[in-house]
């Protein structure tokens, strides 16, 4: 007899509920959406119908792997985990945690574990050399807030449902699903905004099937929105439009960022930004007579020159429209694991640059250092090099500029330890390979998306399927890595959860604002449900967030329990205004002008200026992929090659490009051959290629993805490009050449 069991599918940040199908043979035969799912409401798209093709994938490695004689080999947990303990402790003993590196890639934001024990890994590590995906990607909008807010965690999002005028800067959530934004059923609620009479702007050098569904789409040159925000804030000032509304009174900077606007006129910008003046002017009063209005910047934002200053003027237009923080404008999700809202108080504000990398002088932001510098970390002799790295769900080879040079480090290294299901372009460089359960025996719960929510929300999957003989939870694997991190390999991992319970819980009865304040830790930590230590800490930390029963205080407040009771999640609601509170800023104001974005501005005003001609290389997602990972699904790879560079017909027709043909593009970081397709998708001047793809190394165990392996874009961007305020690589409006090599490929 076949069943069905709930899950929340893990493959992007829509977190749709699935219904899975599970065969009498104990397998995820089938995948649907479900209808009843509180956010999703039956929402399904084809990554997630093939959930079971996913999960079950034949080579998703079984076992650790561990290297004797240098070739990797198949061992046991405990020969793994004490492989670890050897390659790391005298790495260590001899040259301190400086000499250890932690990468941490995106799935970490989509596995239950990945958001519990990374932090304790790093604590215990106490390395200043922390590498992760963010700066690959969203960082700038963490630095943004950071400065802004006092809270490089606070994130606004864009109030979908409720909004009337939504601009979009370089997203595609009909393909990506939405990020930053959680909304499952992207298209529908896009359908609805236009159904009650909404406007939907789209700017992307593409044209994205969502620049299709929108009213407008503006095909700006890539690299240059910092300036269209900032006439689009020009116009504002200038046409006395600012009209903040009720967060007016915690903004403070106001006058400093009209004096930095008056620079930037529609007219100004326009040759740079290759827009119409007129069409610019006619968006700012648009945006700000829409009764409520909100703008939304994603990759195409972020992972550019001037990532940080872009990611602040999208929140500055908010807040100047009145936007910022009211419904239907850009609000700040509050979830069930956050920290319970406070009363305001000024905060200890953000600092950034607190440690510089070592070689390159890179500043820290938020404890990370840019993941574009890793390889030279590794590669450079001296006090300090990294000598040991541990991936968590990463693949930086193929994600971050020049992976060949970071192929080339990762094996010099003395000891790298992988956690993945796979053996990849990355993880074929470890000593030891511990591969996590596949999503069908995990848990899940989503802590991070939660916070980027358009709707207060809980929910949380129990595995579909039991744990398969010889496995390990994701959560046991890392709890056991911490432990060798500290030299305690052989302890019971559950000793890591009682740590992490036991600390966050005398936090709370010392805290004078908890519910729990003064009670005893002991007792309270007795009360708490689960059947692991996993489970025990979500259990903890519902009951204590900001919906949560507090051990009682509130009996009909969440608690694990009443979570498991509601399979189809619970929903708790539109988003609420939280300002002031959130605030964590010196002023205790929304401080509108920071400094170091000053700063920026001189830097971009100098770009008006000077303008290269020439080929500018963007990205691109597709429906049926998911960053590095997901090539090796017969079901998501099917049908034409999906690795091309797409050209414009006019520029193909100067080159001599034809459709199909063999391409040599040639970047500051390197070149590549390639497929050319011809598509007017893409505005004249700009070519695409997507990431993710390159699966030619040797040692890797991908056979569907080695089968067509496509070209490694990143080989073609300069790892030395950096938004400076964030550390984040510059992976869109890069240069690039063209030349043929043959008329096909
Ligand atoms: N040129 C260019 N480069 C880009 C981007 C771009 O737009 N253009 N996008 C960037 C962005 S936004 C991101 S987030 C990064 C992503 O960068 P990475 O996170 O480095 O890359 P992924 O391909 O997501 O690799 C994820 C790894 O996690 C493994 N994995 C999958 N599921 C699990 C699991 O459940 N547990 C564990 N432990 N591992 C798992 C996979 O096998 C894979 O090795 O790439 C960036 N690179
Ligand atoms: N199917 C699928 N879904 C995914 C992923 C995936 O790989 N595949 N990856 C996941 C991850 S890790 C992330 S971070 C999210 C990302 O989610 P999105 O940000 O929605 O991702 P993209 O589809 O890359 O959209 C970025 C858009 O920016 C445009 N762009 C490039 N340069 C510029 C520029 O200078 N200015 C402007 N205005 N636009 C520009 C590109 O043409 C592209 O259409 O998607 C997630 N979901
Ligand atoms: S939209 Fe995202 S979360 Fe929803 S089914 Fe597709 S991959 Fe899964
Ligand atoms: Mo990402």
């Amino acid at each position: 007899m076949s069943r069905t069991a709930l899950r929340i599918c893990p493959l992007c940040e829509a977190t749709c509920g699935l219904t899975l199908t599970i065969g009498e043979e104990g397998r995820v035969t089938g995948a649907r959406g479900d209808g009843d799912d509180v956010f999703s409401r039956g929402f399904i798209c084809p990554k997630g119908a093939s959930f079971g093709q996913v999960d079950a994938d034949p080579d998703r490695l079984r076992q650790p792997w561990v290297r004797r004689g240098g070739r990797l080999e198949p061992a046991s947990w405990d020969e793994a985990f004490a492989a670890v303990e050897a390659g790391l402790a005298p790495l260590l003993a001899e040259h301190g945690p400086r000499a250890t590196a932690v990468f941490l890639g995106n799935p970490n934001v989509h596995t239950m574990a990945g958001g519990l024990y990374p932090p304790l890994l790093l604590g215990a590590l106490r390395t200043p050399n922390l590498f992760t995906a963010s700066t690959l990607d969203q960082m700038p909008k963490h630095v943004s807030s950071g400065l802004l807010y006092g809270d490089a965690n606070a994130v606004p999002v864009p109030d979908l449902d409720r909004t009337d005028h939504l601009l979009i800067i370089g997203a595609n959530p009909l393909d990506s699903g939405g990020s930053l934004c959680t909304a499952p059923d992207f298209p529908g609620r896009l359908r609805a905004l236009r159904r009650r009479g909404g406007r939907l702007t789209v700017v992307d050098p593409r044209r994205t099937r969502t620049a299709e569904a929108a009213d407008r789409h503006l095909a700006i040159r890539p690299g240059t929105d910092a300036l269209l925000l900032f006439a689009l804030v020009q116009v504002v000032f200038a046409e006395d439009l600012v009209a903040p509304g009720a967060v007016g009174e915690h903004l403070t900077g106001v006058d400093e960022v009209r004096r930095l606007a008056a620079d930037f006129p529609p007219e100004a910008v326009a040759g740079a930004c290759d827009l119409p003046a007129e069409e610019i002017r006619t968006l700012a009063h648009e945006l700000a007579a829409a009764p409520r209005a909100v703008v939304y910047g994603r990759i195409g934002s972020t992972t550019v020159e001037f990532g940080t200053l872009t990611s602040w003027l999208v929140d500055v237009l908010n807040a100047l429209t009145g936007n910022l923080d009211r419904p239907g404008g850009a609000m700040f999700p509050l979830s069930a694991t956050a920290r319970a809202p406070r009363p305001p108080r000024p905060g200890k504000g953000f600092a950034l640059g607190r440690w510089r990398s070592r070689v390159g002088g890179h500043p820290e932001a938020k404890g990370e250092l840019p993941a574009a510098a890793l390889a030279e970390e590794i590669e450079t002799p001296g006090e300090g090099r990294v000598r040991a790295l541990i991936v968590i769900a990463g693949n930086p080879v193929l994600s971050a500029p020049d992976g060949d040079r970071l192929d080339r480090a990762l094996a010099g290294l003395d000891f790298m330890v992988s956690v993945d299901p796979y053996l990849n372009e990355t993880s074929r460089h470890a000593h030891v390979l511990l591969p996590p359960p596949p999503p069908g025996q995990s848990p899940h719960f989503d802590f991070a998306f939660n916070a980027f929510a358009v709707r207060n929300q809980v929910r949380y999957s129990r595995p579909a399927l039991p744990l398969e003989a010889g496995r390990l939870s994701e959560a046991e694997i890392l709890a056991r890595l911490v432990l060798c991190v500290s030299g305690r390999g052989g302890a019971d991992p559950a000793a890591v959860d009682a740590m992490a319970i036991d600390a966050a819980l005398g936090k709370a009865v010392a805290d004078p604002q908890s519910p729990v304040h003064g009670r005893d830790r002991g007792e309270l930590a007795a009360h708490l449900t689960g059947v692991d230590g996993a489970e025990r800490r979500l259990d903890l930390m519902l009951r204590l967030g900001p919906y949560g029963d507090g051990f009682g205080a509130d009996p009909e407040g969440l608690t694990l329990a009443k979570v498991l009771a509601h399979p189809h999640g619970i929903d708790l609601g539109p988003l609420r205004p939280r300002l002031p509170g959130l605030l964590k800023t010196r002023s205790g104001t929304v401080e509108l002008c920071p400094e170091p974005l000053a700063a920026e501005t001189e830097r971009l005003r100098r770009t008006l200026e000077s303008r290269a001609d020439g080929l500018l290389l963007v990205g691109r997602r597709h429906l049926r992929s998911n960053n590095s990972w997901m090539h090796n699904i017969p079901a998501l790879v099917g049908g034409s090659n999906r690795c091309t560079l797409q050209v414009h017909p006019k520029d193909a027709a100067r080159l001599g490009v034809a459709d199909g043909a063999l391409v040599r593009v040639k970047g500051d970081g390197g070149e590549l051959e390639v497929e050319a397709e011809v598509t007017d998708a893409v505005r004249t001047g700009v070519v695409s290629l997507p990431h993710g793809w390159g699966h030619d190394r040797p040692g890797t165990r991908m056979s569907v993805a080695a089968a067509h392996p496509g070209v490694n874009v990143n080989q073609l961007i300069d790892g030395s490009r950096l938004d400076p305020l964030s550390g984040t690589a510059v992976l869109n409006g890069c240069p690039v050449q063209l030349t043929v090599v043959a008329p096909s490929a």
